[in-house]
């Protein structure tokens, strides 16, 4: 038998994975570099991209970096179209690129709300509009769309995060809805709370650290690397009758009143 369990091997796969410079979208893309695909690397900062592109290729990874905004809808689209001229068809689209602009929700501003909701949920309607179109007459393509536990409940500070990860699981159905019958499975996967740039004012408070990890049932935050399971089975043949699907990998939170 090979080492490989072919329903799980994503070799002569191409993965774009937004958001990979660092955190969970870099462990994502090595998670599924892991399982044999070459990686198309995204994020807004030309170096930090680099950087991290050429770590990834000293552990043996195929890697092409994308730098581009994902909330500009004709950036985005020249960036894949360039990305598939000169390093293949995406096979798997991971929409992961997210940021954080906590405030009380009677503070906040338009700025932070107009920001996290262009960055965490239109960016996945624009560069999704710019794969699928491939996809769709290849028949076949597998989108990932980043959710979050808070997808389905909120905390004070967040309310922008929260409704754009609300509206992510909501975009994730309508695009297996409308993309299944042409062979594409779209689903999502909703992190609980892991240790990440992100989130390091969080794990840094010592009150916030204890509530999540007495609220968090595993006892603890996740690390980024026990997102990649989940990714490279939403990626590979695997899931191929998964569609419209949210994968929560929280450690048992939303389990727990
Ligand atoms: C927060 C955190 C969360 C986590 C994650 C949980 O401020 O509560 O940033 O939003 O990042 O999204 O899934």
């Amino acid at each position: 038998m090979s080492g490989k369990n072919p329903l799980f091997d994503l070799t002569g796969r191409i993965a774009l994975v937004t958001g990979s410079s660092q955190g969970l979208g870099l462990a994502i893309a090595r998670g599924l570099a892991q399982a044999g695909a070459a990686v198309v690397l995204n994020g807004r900062d030309e170096k930090k991209l680099a950087a991290t592109a050429d770590a990834l290729r000293a552990e043996g990874v195929k890697v092409y970096p994308a730098a581009f905004d994902v909330t500009d809808g004709a950036a985005g689209a020249a960036a894949v179209a360039r990305a598939e001229a000169e390093f293949g068809v995406i096979d798997i689209l991971v929409n992961n690129a997210g940021i954080q602009r906590r405030a009380p929700l009677a503070e906040m501003t338009e700025e932070q709300w107009r920001s996290v909701i262009d960055t965490n949920l239109t960016s996945a309607f624009l560069v999704s509009r710019a794969v699928a179109p491939r996809m769709i007459a290849r028949g076949r393509g597998k989108i990932i769309n980043i959710c979050s536990v808070m997808s389905e409940v909120s905390r004070p500070t967040i309310a922008n995060y929260a409704a754009a990860k609300g509206g992510l699981k909501m975009l994730t159905r309508a695009m297996a809805v409308e993309w299944a019958k042409h062979g594409l499975q779209t689903n999502g996967i909703a992190p609980g709370y892991f240790v990440t740039e992100l989130n390091q004012p969080l794990v840094e408070n010592v009150d916030f650290n204890k509530w999540i990890c007495g609220r968090t049932p595993a006892g603890r935050w996740g690390q980024p690397h026990e997102l990649a399971g989940a990714a490279v089975f939403l990626a590979s043949t695997a899931s191929d009758f998964v569609n419209g699907q949210v994968l929560y990998v929280d450690g048992g939170l939303l389990a727990s009143l």
